[in-house]
Parts: C-alpha cells; sequence; structure tokens
C-alpha cells in the first residue's frame, strides 16, 4: 500500500496526530533555500585542509611544513607539536574523547593529530590554514612527511592472530574489550542436550554511510567575547559541545554547536571526529573564522564506517523444531582507535538482541573488540541490531532446513506468544510488546506464499532457481532508558529535553534536544505538539539542533526521536496545559479541578459556555495582571524525559529472488515489508523511512562494502568502487503495517528510522539460500555479487 500525503489544511486539528500530512521541511530542502554547513559565508573567512596519512600502519618520521608555510595565501602549518604547545590556545593533551561505555575497555590514546604513528589511512598528520579551501589543499600536498612503514591489520581476525602487529603499545593482542552476556553454561547444557544443532560461520562486512552532505565545521571565534560558535553536521549538537569543550580546553558555556540543515547521517555524525576539533582550534588560534568540509574521498577514508563482525554462530533445537538453544562467538572490528560511542554497539546494541522474536531458553554471547588499521568504526544505521538480526534470522532459516519444517512454520512455532508480553530474554532486556504473527500473516498473504511454493517447484523442473527468504526482526530503539542503561553497565542514561513556549498570541515554538537531519522531525513534533495544546498545526514552528537555543539534548540516532524527543515534548506540552488550566480556573472563576481542557478549549465542566481558548489563555499569562496570586507570568514549560523502557519494533519481511547458477546473478521479483513501529505520528514519513532503510538494506546484501588491501589501504574509496545502490537497483517496494502501541512512552510509538535497514539483509541472503538450496549453497556473505554467488555454486559442485 503507497500512503497518500494530504495537505495539513485539509486535516481536523483532532486528526492531526496520525495523519500522513506532508512534510513541511521539503520546500526549502528540494527548492535549494536550505543552508548546510558549506553555504555559510563569514567575511574573512579562512579555510583548513588536513594532511592525512597515506599508508594504513606507519611510524611518523619528519614532518616537513615549511614549503607550504612558504606558500601564498597560506596563514599556517600546524602539527601534533603545536597544538600541545604552550603557546597556543587551549593546548592540552589533544586527544579524542575515549569511549568509557564499557567495563573491560582498553582505553587508548588518540591525538587529534598523530603524534609519532599513523594507525589507519586517513589519519590525520598536519593541518593547513590558507585563505581559500584550493590554497589549502594545495599546502596540504606540499607537507612532506616521512614514513616507516609497519605491517597492517584489516580483520579482527588477523589482529587476534598471535604474531599480529601491535597497534597500540598498550593493548595487548590488539584486544579492545572482552564481552559476554546471557548464560554459558546453561547454554553449554541445552546444547548437550539437543537432539539437532545448525551452525554458520559468517562476515558482516563493513559499510561507509555516504551521507549526501559530506562532514563540515565552521567555526567563529570572538577574541573579544571569548565565544567560540561552531556549525557543522552534526546529529548530536549539545553531545558534541560537551565533548568538543574537553578536547579543545574551552569553556562549555563559551562554546556553542549549531547544526544547520544536515544532509543525511546515518549514524555516521555523531561521533566526536578530530577534524571539527581542528577547526575550532584554528579559527582560536587565528581569531578568525575557519571552515572545514570534507571531500567525498575524505569521507571514505575518515568516517566511522559500521558493522564489521567476524561471527561463529549454533542453534540448537530438540526434535520437536522447539529452539533450545543459541550460541555465539563474535570478533568485532573497532578500528584503528574507539570511536565516541563504538563499544556499545556491538555489545549493548547487539548481543541484548540475539533472542530475535523468539523465546529462546538458553542463549550465549561472547564478543571480542579488535583493534585494526581501518578507521575507528562505530554506528551505521541500525548499529548492532542489523548484526543481530541477520545472525539470528540466518540461523532460523539453516534451523528449519536442519529440522525439515518450512522456515514459516519454524518460525511460528517459536516466536514469543502474544500472552508473553512483557517476555524477559535470556539476554538482559524486556521486550514492550509484540504481535508477531501478525505481520508474519500479512506478509504471507501478500506473498501468496502456498502458491509461490508450487510455483517455485515448477520452475526448478525449468531450471528456473526462484528463491523466498524471511525475515523476522526485532529491535531495540528510543534509546536509551538510563536506569536500564546504567544496569547494562553502559554508564550513561539517554534522557532527551525540551522546551515548549506558548507565545502571548497563541502560537507555539516547541524546542527540542533531537537534531533533525532527514527525518521530518519539524512536521511531526508540530503534530505532537498541536495535537496536545489542540492548536493549529501551523501555529507550531519547532526548534532544533543549536545549544544556544535548546536547553539540552541527547541528540537523533537509535531511532530515538519519536519514542524519547516526541514523548519530552508531550510532557512539556501537558505542563503547558496544566498550567494554562489553572490561569483558566481564575479566569473563569471555578475551582482549578472543576476545569475541563478538549480541543484546545478550557470550560467548567457541566458549562461549556464557560470556556476560554488556549489562545486567550496564553494572553492572559503574559499580560500578567490577573493571574492566580502565587503564579510566575508567562506560558512555557521544560521537560526531561527518561523512558523506562526501550522500545521494540518489529515486523516479517519477505524477499522473491531470481539466482542464475550459471552467472551468479541475482534479481529481487518482490519485496514486502509489513512492520510495526506502534502508532505512527505521521504514515507518510514512516513509509518513508522504511523505504530509505530497506534501500540501505539491500546496498548491504547486494552491493555495498568497504574493502581493504593487506597494508590496508582502502580499496572502495571512491563511489566508482564503493557500490551505493542506484534507483534501478531498489526493487519495488511493496509496504504494510501492523499497530501494536508501546506501553512505555505517552504516544504509544516505537522507533522506525532503522527498521527497514535491519530487516532486509537477511530477507535477501535468505532468499538467495532458498534459491540456491538444489546447488547445497547455505550461505553466501555479503555483498553478494555475482562472483561470490558463482563461486559458492561452484565450491559446492567441486564439494560433491
Ligand atoms: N515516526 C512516526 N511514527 C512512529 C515512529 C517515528 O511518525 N511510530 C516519525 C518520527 O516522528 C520521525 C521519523 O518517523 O519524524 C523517524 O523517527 P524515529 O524512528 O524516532 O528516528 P529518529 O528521528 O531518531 O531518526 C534516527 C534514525 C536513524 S538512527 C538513522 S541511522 C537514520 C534514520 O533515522 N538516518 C537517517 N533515518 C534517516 N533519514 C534520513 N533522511 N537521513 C538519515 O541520515
Amino acid at each position: 500500500m503507497t500512503v497518500e500525503s494530504v495537505d495539513p489544511g485539509d486535516v481536523d486539528a483532532a486528526d492531526i496526530l496520525g495523519s500522513a500530512i506532508e512534510r513541511r521541511e521539503d520546500p526549502a530542502l528540494l527548492t535549494g533555500n536550505a543552508e548546510y554547513t558549506d553555504d555559510i559565508q563569514i567575511d574573512g573567512m579562512l579555510h583548513m585542509a588536513v594532511v592525512r596519512s597515506q599508508y594504513g600502519h606507519a611510524e611518523l618520521g619528519d614532518v616537513d611544513t615549511s614549503e607550504a608555510e612558504a606558500m601564498d595565501g597560506v596563514h599556517g602549518v600546524y602539527t601534533y607539536e603545536d597544538l600541545t604547545s604552550d603557546e597556543t590556545p587551549g593546548a592540552g593533551s589533544f586527544a579524542l574523547p575515549t569511549a568509557w561505555l564499557l567495563d573491560s575497555l582498553k582505553q587508548v590514546e588518540h591525538p587529534v593529530l598523530a603524534s609519532d604513528r599513523v594507525r589507519h589511512q586517513g589519519d590525520g598528520i598536519a593541518v593547513v590554514v590558507a585563505e581559500d579551501r584550493y590554497t589549502a589543499r594545495d599546502a596540504a600536498g606540499a607537507v612532506d612527511v616521512e614514513y616507516e612503514r609497519l605491517d597492517a591489520v584489516v580483520h579482527p581476525s588477523d589482529a587476534f592472530a598471535e604474531d599480529a602487529e601491535q597497534i597500540h603499545d598498550d593493548a595487548e593482542g590488539n584486544v579492545a574489550f572482552d564481552w559476554e552476556i546471557g548464560d554459558a553454561d546453561k547454554t553449554a547444557d541445552a546444547f548437550a542436550d539437543a537432539s539437532h544443532t545448525a551452525s554458520i560461520d559468517l562476515e558482516n562486512q563493513l559499510l561507509i554511510a555516504n551521507a549526501m552532505e559530506p562532514r563540515a565545521a565552521v567555526a567563529d571565534y570572538n577574541p573579544g567575547t571569548d565565544e567560540l560558535d561552531v556549525a557543522m553536521t552534526t546529529q548530536n549538537p549539545h553531545v558534541h559541545r560537551l565533548l568538543m569543550a574537553g578536547v579543545i580546553g574551552h569553556p562549555e558555556h563559551k562554546l556553542s554547536v549549531r547544526a544547520p540543515d544536515v544532509g543525511g547521517g546515518f549514524g555516521s555524525k555523531i561521533h566526536h571526529y578530530a577534524d571539527e576539533a581542528l577547526v575550532a582550534w584554528c579559527s582560536m588560534m587565528h581569531e578568525a573564522p575557519v571552515k572545514w568540509t570534507a571531500t567525498r574521498s575524505e569521507t571514505y577514508l575518515t568516517d566511522a564506517p559500521g558493522r564489521g563482525h567476524e561471527t561463529k554462530a549454533e542453534i540448537a533445537m530438540d526434535d520437536d523444531g522447539n529452539i533450545v538453544g543459541l550460541r555465539v562467538d563474535t570478533k568485532a572490528n573497532m578500528g584503528a582507535y574507539l570511536s565516541t560511542f563504538a563499544p556499545a554497539v556491538p555489545t549493548y546494541l547487539y548481543g541484548t538482541l540475539l533472542s530475535g522474536q523468539y523465546d529462546i531458553p538458553a542463549i550465549y554471547g561472547h564478543v571480542k573488540g579488535a583493534f585494526t588499521n581501518v578507521p575507528p568504526v562505530d554506528a551505521y544505521r541500525g548499529a548492532g541490531r542489523p548484526e543481530a538480526s541477520f545472525l539470528v534470522e540466518r540461523l532460523v532459516h539453516l534451523g528449519a532446513k536442519e529440522m525439515g519444517m518450512d522456515p514459516v512454520a519454524f518460525r511460528r512455532q517459536n516466536f514469543v506468544p502474544d500472552d508473553a508480553f512483557p517476555y524477559e530474554t535470556q539476554v538482559a532486556v524486556v521486550y514492550d510488546s509484540g504481535e508477531y504473527e501478525k505481520p508474519m500473516d500479512e506478509a504471507l498473504e501478500m506473498l501468496d506464499y502456498e502458491n509461490f511454493r508450487e510455483e517455485q517447484e515448477q520452475a526448478r523442473n525449468e531450471g528456473k532457481y526462484l528463491g523466498v527468504g524471511f525475515s523476522c526482526y526485532i529491535e531495540a530503539c528510543g534509546l536509551a532508558p538510563s536506569e536500564l542503561a546504567g544496569q547494562l553497565g553502559a554508564q550513561a542514561g539517554l534522557w532527551e529535553s525540551s522546551l515548549v513556549r506558548m507565545h502571548p498570541s497563541g502560537t507555539v515554538t516547541a524546542y527540542c534536544g533531537t537534531s533533525g537531519h532527514g527525518q521530518g522531525h519539524g512536521t511531526t513534533y508540530a503534530q505532537i505538539v498541536a495535537n496536545e495544546l489542540g492548536i493549529p498545526y501551523d501555529d507550531v514552528e519547532v526548534v532544533e539542533g543549536d545549544t544556544d537555543e535548546i536547553p539540552q539534548g541527547m541528540g537523533t540516532y537509535g531511532s530515538r526521536s519519536a519514542a524519547v524527543g516526541g514523548s519530552s515534548l508531550v510532557k512539556s506540552a501537558q505542563k503547558v496545559v496544566e498550567k494554562g488550566k489553572q490561569i483558566a480556573a481564575h479566569q473563569l472563576e471555578a475551582d482549578p479541578d472543576d476545569i475541563e481542557f478538549e480541543n484546545g478549549q478550557y470550560s467548567v465542566a457541566g458549562a461549556p459556555d464557560r470556556s476560554l481558548s488556549m489562545a486567550d489563555v496564553a494572553g492572559q499569562a503574559y499580560l500578567a495582571h490577573d493571574i492566580p496570586d502565587d503564579m510566575e507570568p508567562g506560558l512555557e514549560e521544560t521537560s526531561f524525559y527518561d523512558p523506562d523502557n526501550f522500545v521494540f519494533p518489529f515486523g516479517t519481511h519477505a524477499a522473491i529472488v531470481e539466482v542464475d547458477p550459471d552467472s551468479g546473478e541475482i534479481e529481487i521479483e518482490r519485496y514486502v515489508a509489513v512492520d510495526d513501529v506502534g502508532n505512527q505520528i505521521n504514515p507518510k514519513i514512516v513509509e518513508g523511512q522504511i523505504h530509505g532503510g530497506i534501500a540501505q538494506g539491500v546496498g548491504q546484501a547486494l552491493y555495498e562494502g568497504a574493502e581493504y588491501d593487506e597494508n590496508a589501504t582502502l580499496l572502495t574509496g571512491s563511489m566508482q568502487d564503493y557500490a551505493v545502490p542506484k534507483a534501478e537497483h531498489i526493487p519495488e517496494m511493496e509496504t504494510e503495517s501492523t499497530v501494536t502501541p508501546s506501553p512505555h512512552n505517552p504516544l504509544g510509538v516505537k522507533g522506525v528510522g532503522e527498521a527497514g535497514t535491519i530487516a532486509a539483509p537477511q530477507a535477501i541472503v535468505n532468499a538467495v539460500a532458498d534459491a540456491l538450496e538444489p546447488f547445497g549453497v547455505d550461505h553466501v556473505d555479503m555483498p553478494m555479487d555475482a562472483e561470490s554467488v558463482w563461486s559458492a555454486v561452484q565450491d559446492n559442485a567441486t564439494a560433491d
């Protein structure tokens, strides 16, 4: 079903929440009226370029900046020594924040510019500040760097090899952390008693985010006030302000961080990178505005890639096809340094989802993080949850095969039953609500599954190989309840904050600490606030992404904005309504308990003609001569909302593919997606998020993958080599939804921003495995290009 969008003017105020109204942000974005960071022009602005390591791993020798310094238009060239010299602003260790999220972490220093060794290609060595960006880049090219090459490691298994080159002296064996979840003994017993097992050995490849807008920053230091303003491509300005304040040694209250329009992030703009700190430092150094915009090649070299797992896992069943155990051993690539939130990804966001949609009595997960010579690895759309869902759904596919059962029947038999919610898994989380058969049934009907099996049989007889693959995914989003995060060991909670300000005329500006970068928050947040206050949608303006305007915030990632930011707005708006009730009672000379509020009107119970509108009340709040004696004037409220659980969206995606075993070509014939993201604030935006997510999941399944040679040199460093799917590569998506509200937030919403990406890859890989069953091919690692599929068929033919 395609959701038809509607003009907000055609929607009754009472129906605004849940309406598929058009995105209000689109006109500016589509007509060139958006303001991206690189659009910012300030008189006297200088430009920065970074000298980057050509090699994946090397000792640094002499860094000769003299030629660059002598070039016309160059204002300065700096290395690590300059940054840390006592004569320069904010001099300190100039190290990026080390992730603190895991107890067993091996902390290693990550200098903003390399001090004595480079650990990945693209590692910063020096910066140039010049009059224009071309001169800056030319001068960066003129810096002469002496390297002494070292052996490099790319994959976690290489990093853990006995004779592997050490990447950090103080991280023995290149181990970044060693983490486990679940019960090892109980799971071992379950496997010992099981009558059937199936196993898999897979790689979940490294992916690069490819946001439309590369990372960029403009810093503007005012020596008169000591204020430093930084506009940058960020998903979480307040968090960046806090981290940057520490890195550059500038007080947080004298630093403001603003996200202009941001052209996508997909996780890559959450973390604190060296470049943004360097721009800020250079602006202070030169007492002038300084801009840096990454080239596309720089984003390939330095944006944190995501995924990068090597996993061996097994599933155990009893004679009746009940899953009795799941055991996972994962080596996770962390890259050259620990990126800001990186250790949380292959642990809390991965291990806690290993139960999938299934009632599994014994689970054990072991994850070892590896330092390697690829760029620091961190979140990429889904972050940890796609890896878990991929693994579980691949194992379930193989488990069904081992049992000789239909994959649908096997899943159905093992689903967490509807009456088991809230459901406590064996991996530390409690699922909020779910009806897992509903989306599955809907998907089966859309596919006409029974007939498909006959069609498949007939096609095989004609030498045509069709396959169907299912993905019954679950994810955890709405990051993150502080208490639960603390219990898991993350030592950090992720509440969200908002401010709802009613103006005297009755219109509203709503501020939220999330920071949308393509998700349509301007639209959905206005729907939420208009609904709570009972005022017209057009009377609500939404502000995000600016530390000067918004009291506090945690940002946008982990599909948290609707569930946590949206709930915070509900809370603030409800406080406004409550204060308004006191004013209305005073004006109407009634007891506050007798005041009813509906559709933006306060009225006295039983006397509906005695009423005041929200706008009337707002006016009174600011006129202030006739409000309750003990009341402060004004009508605005702030809240910090800390959820009491994650939310757990789920659904069933299914793909039908045709595979040509002679060429290895895969054609996706159909793609069906039935998602349950709880109540939907705006079904059109939900559909758009699902579409975008699936496109990225298809990219992972069939096309994308960051590849490095044995020296850790990136082989896929441009769009010519890194295959982002184009429109023609994306199948038509047939989407439907079911609605199981979450009991954990006032909107009953679950997140949608990552669902498609989490769901899609395993639907396609399972479909390919199904198609190739006659050839005995159980698994093909992603991206499943024609050569790897063809090789899998050939290898098996040879094995026979
Ligand atoms: N929504 C809704 N009903 C729901 C849930 C969400 O109408 N039940 C709406 C929300 O109000 C919001 C949008 O859907 O407008 C996405 O909401 P949510 O799932 O809360 O996700 P976030 O807004 O927190 O966005 C983060 C998520 C993530 S983690 C990645 S990665 C991602 C994604 O969003 N990156 C994106 N979608 C993206 N879309 C674009 N265009 N660009 C990116 O970089």
